[in-house]
């Protein structure tokens, strides 16, 4: 395949992505969702659409579920996902969307409703066990809009003593992500808000919890690949949402904003050992406004697979030779060559050669399958907000 090694394939050949269910379904910004025809129905066309996008990639084969969004009789929706080639995959709770999580959830002054959201928790390990998933990701929507509202101190240790209670149920090989954003919904302080935070909370658990890294919740300038850096180093990197931003959490197809700081992400990951690491799960999360969403999901996982090859052709002996002699030019000219070169006509024979679309845009548009889905489904479900 020309410029991409056999090595080089045999990476890329490993490869997956987790796509999340709430991808599927129609989202919006806070002031107007606009529906798309043959949104689906329920939990199990979300499915069928997400594996639409294994199907033409070669590169989804697991699909994140949202409780309670995706709340279905579960051994039913695992076979459904094994017929159409798929596995269920990270657990996502849902403490943001509560009356009663109006001033916290894990964090809450009140151990009654602590006690209600840390039970969804161990509902959502129960579902973990009938889905066969692995992880239990736990994005909180806590914090505060005004200097003096809260105890923060207070409530970091109440998040610990949550968490250890979630983090109790795990089985052997269960595991917990928490994952952190510097603000939103709330506004003055928020109770996870960097990988510091999550760092900390997580080590006191245990090896079984780990940090989540949204590539969407940093503020402008954040460097990113050195975060990715340090939990690898640490061995506390247990997952990634990936998706783009231009100002805040914008949920963009992954690599439209800045494919450059893709790159040197992957090539962070690359560097420490987490590419098809299964410690280190590649998820996206990702919400489509105004786009198609499975054409959407697969323009991002096949940006994510870009960014891989090129990363894996950066010449690492001759980086290593440049940095050690101090050559500050030559050192970044081989980072540059390898994000300059256009790996797609390689990638696109490659695909061929596995029996798969060149295209993979080109003939899932051909395949007529949104035109069906269109036709043969009425009234779409709402992911809700956020991704
Ligand atoms: C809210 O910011 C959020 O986007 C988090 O990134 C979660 O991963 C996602 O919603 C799903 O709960
Ligand atoms: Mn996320
Ligand atoms: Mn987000």
């Amino acid at each position: 395949m020309g410029i991409l090694s056999q090595d080089i394939l045999d990476q890329l050949e490993k490869q997956a992505i987790e796509l999340p269910s709430w991808a599927f379904g129609n989202s919006g910004t806070r002031f107007k969702v606009f529906g798309t025809p043959g949104t689906p129905r329920d939990p199990f066309e979300k499915i069928s659409d997400a594996a639409q996008v294994h199907k033409y990639t070669g590169l989804a084969p697991t699909v994140a579920l949202h409780i309670p969004w995706d709340m279905s009789n579960f051994s039913d929706l695992r076979k459904h996902a094994e017929d159409e080639g798929v596995e269920l995959g990270t657990i996502n709770s849902n403490t943001f969307q509560d009356d009663d999580y109006k001033f916290g959830a894990l964090t809450h002054e009140d151990a009654t409703i602590r006690n209600k959201a840390i039970d969804h928790h161990l509902a959502c390990i129960d579902v973990m066990d009938e889905t066969g998933s692995r992880d239990l990701k736990i994005w909180l929507a806590e914090g505060s809009n005004y200097p003096g509202q809260a105890d923060m101190r207070g409530r970091q240790d109440r998040l610990q003593e949550s968490l250890q209670k979630i983090y109790a149920r795990l089985g052997d090989d269960q595991r917990l992500v928490l994952e952190y954003k510097f603000f939103e919904p709330s506004f003055y302080h928020t109770d996870v808000p960097d990988w510091g935070t999550s760092y900390a909370q997580v080590s006191a658990l245990g090896d079984k919890a780990l940090v989540c890294l949204d590539t969407g919740h940093h503020a402008p300038g954040t460097n990113i690949e050195f975060i990715v850096m340090q939990l690898l180093r640490l061995g506390k990197l247990g997952s990634f949402d990936f998706n783009s931003r231009f100002y805040a959490d914008d949920d963009l197809i992954v690599g439209a904003a800045d494919p450059f700081q893709l790159f040197r992400i992957i090539f962070e990951v690359v560097r420490g050992g987490g590419l098809n690491n299964p410690d280190v799960q590649f998820m996206l999360d990702q919400c489509h406004n105004v786009e198609d969403k499975i054409p959407g999901q697969m323009r991002s996982v096949l940006n994510v697979q870009e960014m891989t090859a090129r990363a894996l052709l950066v010449d690492t002996e001759k980086l290593r030779a440049a940095q050690v002699s101090g050559d500050v030019l030559a050192a970044n000219q081989v980072f540059m060559d390898a994000f300059y070169t256009d790996v797609r006509p390689a990638l696109a024979e490659w695909r061929e050669s596995r029996g798969l679309a060149a295209d993979p845009m080109a003939a899932f548009a051909a395949s007529g399958y949104l035109e069906k889905i269109a036709a043969d489904r009425v009234g779409g479900q709402q992911a809700s907000w956020g991704a």
